[in-house]
């Protein structure tokens, strides 16, 4: 590192202390927390960004968000080039680097990594960051720390996007990446585009069934409700009825993951909306929960992420058989792989019914990251976690054999079925946003695949039925001595929890239970199934007393 890029650094950096006492993690999520404490770790991240586009030679994405948390508090994190999530093999230096007391600590921790990873940053090096951040109100002022870390650096430039969801600031860095057009409109295009394309295929017997063209959507009082008043205004076909579009408190009693865990009618919402589809997104617009509103209570049908899953599941499978026969022989040398991929809170019910469509069903541990990249080693992988984020990737070379095939069809005129499925195919790959889960493509997918089926909510609802299940958490002193593995299902410390939580399940007919530490509050997670709610129920208990026999604060060590 140079003088000058030396100076600039101690400069900025003591402008922005760390608070007494704080240490913060890299989790799942990025970092999170009350937004009082933010400011200094989101000038840091915004060093780290800047260091990550240098490398790549890239634009990298930074976003200020705590998604579904209270309104006061914020988070940071970053998009990688791929505009996917941060290489995890970053993520320990943005665990030191945020926590590193003084100026000069830091100084040193960036020189060494810059080493390390081969990062110039001699005065010649040329980068850039795009800036997102939610609608709290502390993100404008956590931006202008994000300003400052990504300028420390010499010859990184901070683009601000303003506000904007999660998931359309990872699209605008994939696509900056990829050379293509990236602006919040390009985006809206695109979607709207590939919806309109989608809709143009559904089979003509289809058209007229009486699938409601209304959905009414729960905006959770963040970006999304403000940002989906945009989009709906491209779509024909469909009308959008937003609601909580940010004039109340945001995520409280509204939103997806409000919605999927207490599973009541969000506020906004009443009897007159009975018999209507509706669905949530969360506070940064990347989950989409559906649920209806039963008639004379507060309660609400759930249909979660799952069974998203599940529909998209089925149609690509129904598209992908019409082109390929059942075998998904593209051709004698090239077989096109579908996977799909949940993790361990997926509701048996809905593993059971992908595998008997014939799929394969892989698991991973919770967080998109995971996730994502076990769904990228498939041409396409379908993958989604039961609170409702989740896509579909598809290869590249999947998507130019498909492209040639519909060329070829096109010439020979032949068999238009065949090209219609291509067609239908090549606008999922444009709808779905491949970077992350988008709550906005997700709605459209949803919506165009139930006009294809000619299917209502109810239809929809009833592909499988859910095995009832129960979530509960428990407060120990160090959740992090809990390490699990096999895709969380199975606790390897400490020793001898896993086998009592095996001696308390083997007591319920088909019961199912795993406990893993949450990566974003302090506590353990547990989870169970069996055959009825009180079962369920009395199984998460017994797990949760063990939980806290084990790990709790009466616990002597
Ligand atoms: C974060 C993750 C989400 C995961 C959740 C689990 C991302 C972008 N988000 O919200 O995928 O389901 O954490 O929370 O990775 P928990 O660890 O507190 O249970
Ligand atoms: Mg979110």
């Amino acid at each position: 590192m140079n003088e000058q890029q030396r100076s600039i650094l101690l400069h900025s950096t003591s402008c922005f202390p760390l608070p007494p006492g704080v240490k913060l993690s890299y989790g799942t999520a990025g970092f999170r927390a009350d937004a009082s404490l933010l400011e200094s770790t989101v000038f840091r991240v915004g060093i780290l960004a800047a260091l990550r586009s240098v490398q790549t030679r890239s634009v990298v994405g930074l976003m200020i968000t705590a998604s579904h948390n209270q309104a006061s508090d914020n988070g940071v994190k970053v998009a990688d080039p791929s505009g996917g999530m941060l290489s995890q093999h970053w993520e320990p230096f943005a665990d030191t680097l945020s926590n590193a007391g003084d100026p000069n600590t830091l100084l040193q921790l960036i020189d060494d990594f810059a080493k390390k990873e081969k990062i110039p940053l001699e005065g010649a090096s040329e980068g850039e960051v795009l800036l997102g951040r939610d609608t709290r109100p502390s993100g404008e002022f956590l931006a202008e720390a994000a300003k400052q870390g990504i300028t420390s650096i010499m010859g990184v430039n901070a683009t601000d996007m303003g506000v904007m969801t999660t998931p359309q600031l990872h699209w605008m860095v994939r696509s900056r990446n990829k050379g293509m057009e990236a602006s919040e409109n390009n985006y809206y295009d695109q979607l709207s585009t590939s919806f309109r394309c989608l809709m143009e295929y559904i089979p003509k017997g289809n058209r007229n069934f009486n699938v409601n063209d209304k959905v009414i959507v729960d905006g959770a009082d963040g970006v999304g409700g403000e940002k989906l008043e945009i989009l709906k205004k491209l779509l024909s076909d469909l009308s959008i009825d937003v609601r909580n579009r940010g004039d109340g408190v945001l995520n409280e009693g509204v939103g997806a993951d409000f919605v999927q865990k207490e599973k009541i009618i969000p506020r906004g919402f009443g009897p007159a909306d009975v018999g209507f589809r509706c669905a949530s997104l969360d506070g940064d617009a990347d989950r989409l929960v559906y649920f209806s509103i039963e008639l004379n209570s507060n309660k609400i049908v759930l249909v979660d992420g799952d069974k998203i899953l599940s529909l998209f599941a089925l149609f690509i499978k129904e598209q992908l058989n019409i082109l390929t026969g059942e075998d998904g022989k593209v051709n004698e040398s090239y077989q096109a792989r579908l996977g799909v991929v949940q993790t361990a809170y997926a509701n048996g019910a809905s593993t059971y019914y992908l595998k008997q469509l014939g799929l394969e069903v892989v698991f991973t541990p919770t967080g998109v990251k995971y996730l994502h990249e076990k769904a990228s080693e498939y041409d396409i992988g379908i993958y989604f976690e039961a609170n409702g984020h989740g896509t579909i990737l598809f290869s590249e070379s999947f998507l130019c054999w498909l492209e040639g095939r519909n060329n070829e069809l096109t010439s020979t005129s032949k068999c238009s079925e065949q090209q219609e499925a291509a067609l239908r195919l090549l606008a999922v790959s444009k709808l779905i946003n491949q970077a992350v889960g988008d709550s906005f493509s997700g709605l459209l997918l949803v919506e165009a695949i139930l006009k294809h089926m000619g299917w209502s909510m109810f239809k929809w609802n009833e592909l499988y039925h859910d095995l009832p299940s129960r979530q509960l958490k428990v407060k120990v002193v160090d959740r992090t001595a809990v390490i699990t593995a096999n895709a969380e299902t199975v606790v390897v410390r400490p020793i001898g929890i896993q086998e009592a939580i095996n001696a308390e399940t083997a007591k319920y007919p088909h019961g199912r239970c795993f406990i893993r530490p949450s990566g974003t509050e302090d506590v353990i997670r547990v989870y169970t199934e069996a055959i009825s709610q009180e079962a369920a129920d009395s199984l998460a208990n017994s797990v949760a007393t063990l939980v806290d026999q084990f790990l709790g604060f009466n616990t002597t060590k």
